[in-house]
């Protein structure tokens, strides 16, 4: 198939979810056109991977600066593009990630190519329903556009049951949840790394987002301050956003400074899960939490908030911890018990992998996108 793909090009799950999916189904044989106004960062490794780079092509947005324009039109300029890749490359599909406003630019895409069919898919992720979605201003366009596409997706129950219930939508909604490379996300079996964060066998808590206010960073540095006055332990802060500079100050004011290690953006964060001892996700909400899923299968035991998607995710004693959200004391006392026990950690993480191998790996969420696509064009498997 020739499938184009459009999605947020900056540091976050929906743009990571879109941009692994694009080279899973280029590694499949399909033809997969990117279509975004930068190019998708996780794309950056591309040159790495000749046996599927040839199957992948990136088209860039270009939106006119003019005086007039306070707010350059870009979900125009995007419509326009995705029309213009349709028609030259002879796309079979759009897929779409973020409602806002993909969905809608790919309808408007799709009616300038009429009477030629080009179908659509949408998929929801997060906020995009869940905060943005359901402001006053995106509320109409946000229903009609996921009323109007072909097909749409989200990628958890709990991110399905709130657009039905808040968005009054009754259009069948299908759920992929989000998926993971099993091979490239696995325990690392060179500890060197490991070597390099905690030269005299610390332990290692790690932490992934996008820095956004709903991820909940300063609980992070407080459980993690809580954890370091009990034992020796360093925490890798990987990700950036507008949030980062207030954690920074956190980090400065409980005096953790020399324990605290800022990564920044990473292209490779398999490298660094696959030697960390725990991950916190303490999010306010948290539609599924891909990076909960990527420690997973790096064996690393996840705590995190009982919120949104992630109870679907992590079964709480099992192979992760849930708390409530703001719950600083029981997250620090699960990650007590389990870092003073690191068999038990182990254990916990070993069967956080099993979890994401049996229900989530790449394998497994890719065949299910291609039928989706196929029964949508009405092609047979
Ligand atoms: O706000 C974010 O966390 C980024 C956002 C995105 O769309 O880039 O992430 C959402 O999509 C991810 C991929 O499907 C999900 O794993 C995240 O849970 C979801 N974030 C939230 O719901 C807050």
């Amino acid at each position: 198939m020739k499938i184009g793909i459009t999605c947020y090009p900056t540091y976050g799950g929906s743009g990571v979810v879109a941009t692994e999916l694009g080279m899973e189904l280029a590694a499949r044989g399909h033809e997969v056109h990117f279509i975004s106004y930068a190019m998708p960062f996780r794309l950056a490794g591309l040159d790495d991977s000749p046996d599927i780079a040839h199957r992948i092509s990136y088209h860039e947005v270009e939106v006119l600066a003019y005086p007039l324009f306070d707010y350059p039109p870009y979900a125009l300029a995007l419509a326009s593009q995705m029309a213009e890749v349709a028609e030259h490359y002879r796309l079979d599909l759009l897929h779409v990630h973020y409602a806002i406003p993909h969905s809608v630019s790919a309808y408007l895409a799709q009616a300038m190519l009429a009477p030629r069919r080009l179908p659509v898919v949408t998929t929801l992720h997060g906020t995009d329903i869940t905060l943005v979605g359901q402001d006053r201003s995106f509320l109409p366009i946000t229903r009609f556009a996921i009323e109007q596409a072909d097909g749409v997706t989200a990628v958890s129950t709990y991110l399905r049951e709130i657009t039905e219930r808040e968005f009054g939508i009754t259009r069948p909604i299908e759920v992929i949840s989000n998926f993971v490379n099993c091979d490239r996300y696995q325990r690392s079996p060179n500890q060197d790394r490991r070597h390099e964060f905690a030269p005299k066998g610390e332990r290692l808590i790690a932490h992934l987002s996008n820095f956004r206010p709903v991820k909940n960073v300063p609980d992070v540095i407080e459980v993690f301050a809580r954890i370091r006055c009990e034992l020796p332990a360093r925490l890798l802060l990987i990700g950036d956003g507008p949030e980062r500079a207030n954690a920074e100050y956190l980090v400065r004011e409980r005096n953790i400074s020399q324990d605290v290690i800022f990564l920044g953006k990473q292209d490779n964060v398999a490298n660094i899960l696959g030697v960390a001892d725990l991950f916190l996700l303490p999010s306010d909400l948290e539609s599924f939490g891909l990076a909960a899923l990527e420690a997973m299968a790096c064996e690393v035991p996840v705590i995190a908030t009982n919120v949104g998607g992630l109870p679907e995710l992590i079964h709480s004693g099992e192979d992760g911890c849930l708390v409530a959200p703001r719950d600083v004391a029981a997250m620090t006392s699960c990650a007590l018990e389990l870092l003073r026990e690191p068999e038990r950690g182990r254990s916990m993480g070993r069967r956080a992998r099993e979890t994401a191998r049996a229900r989530y790996c790449s394998t497994l969420i890719i065949p299910r996108y291609e039928a989706f696509y196929r029964k949508l064009l009405g092609v047979p498997a």
